[in-house]
């Protein structure tokens, strides 16, 4: 189906569906504005605010609205965009995705849940709060291993930062291509089976596409032996219900989770009470109102040069 926008594109009227639009709407304001603007969290939104624009900002699609109204455009704040492919963004409307880079950000989640497992923070807390002196050995991060499901902007930064910390990082991606002189190497998505033994961090950072859904099953997490697994990808890329089975079987040591398959994470869940697993709520890259201002108007540029974004997304595979 061809896309209803044609170039040069100049939008006019943007809804914007964010808890802090007022925030993101006057930062695009101060850069163009004639632009007119309203906004609401993404679930407060109404048909009739679709109907009156021809471009939305947000990172979901609004849930109770069948239709996008007269959008034509769709810009999402997220690293993600699953939460538009996902509930089948008509082909018809262009999507793009945010420039922001969130790879720093989710270094740093990943670097400190290493730390807390390393260095047994949890477990000298609750000593602490016992009165209990309760030494133990603590083993180095340098020189451990990781293997990292993801070689893109996020999983290049984890990679910087981990190697910094004297971590063997590992890469795994659709190509096998090296993309980072962080990464020793980096192998095709199907070594994964053969590497996740060698693994004492297995790091992801991919998107929910087609591909990568239930890439880490039951059976790569056989393989594990003892590794600590770090999710800040997608919940759907993991299979969720055999962690507990894999942490009880020892392939897995702990579980730092930031996202899961269901958001948020039922309160039936096993893994809220599992001490061996972190759990995040969807925190470990935040999107910035001057990113995600920026981002928008940096497609809008390009937009209006009569040019596609750089930031458009491929739908067939779900970035
Ligand atoms: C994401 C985000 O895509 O939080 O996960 O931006």
């Amino acid at each position: 189906m061809p896309l209803s926008l044609s170039l040069p594109f100049s939008p006019r009227r943007i809804v914007i569906g964010a808890n802090a639009h007022a925030g993101i709407a006057a930062a695009i304001r101060r850069r163009r504005p004639s632009l007119e603007i309203r906004g609401a969290p993404f679930t407060d939104l109404t048909a009739d605010d679709l109907a009156w624009a021809d471009t939305y900002i947000g990172f979901k699609r609004p849930p109770t609205i069948a239709s996008m109204g007269n959008v034509q455009w769709v810009h999402s704040t997220g690293a993600g965009v699953d939460g538009w492919l996902g509930p089948g963004l008509d082909e018809s409307i262009l999507l793009t995705r945010s420039s922001e880079s969130f790879g720093p950000m989710i270094a740093e989640w990943a670097v400190a849940r290493i730390f807390a497992v390393q260095q047994q923070l949890a477990s000298l807390a609750e000593a602490q709060r016992d009165r209990r002196w309760a030494p133990r050995d603590i083993a180095r991060v340098a020189g451990t291993r990781a293997l990292l499901l993801g070689t893109g902007d996020i999983g290049r930064a984890i990679a910087t930062s981990l190697s910094a910390l004297g971590v063997h990082v590992t890469g795994v991606s659709r190509s096998g291509e090296s993309t980072h002189p962080a990464f020793s190497t980096v192998h095709r998505i199907d070594a994964l089976p053969d590497l996740a033994g060698n693994a004492d961090w297995l790091v992801l950072s991919l998107p929910d596409t087609p591909a990568t859904r239930g890439l880490v099953s039951r059976d790569v997490l056989a393989r594990c032996r003892g590794a600590v697994l770090l999710n800040a990808g997608r919940g759907t890329v993991v299979d969720e219900a055999a962690i507990p089975e894999a942490l009880d079987a020892g392939w897995l040591r702990a579980a730092a989770l930031d996202v899961f398959v269901t958001e948020p994470l039922p309160t039936a869940s096993p893994l809220w009470s599992d001490r061996r697993v972190m759990i995040s709520p969807h925190i470990s890259g935040l999107t910035t109102i001057d990113g995600a201002a920026s981002g928008f108007l940096e497609c809008v540029e390009s937009l209006e040069r009569g040019e596609w974004p750089r930031w458009t997304v491929d739908r067939a595979r779900g970035y």
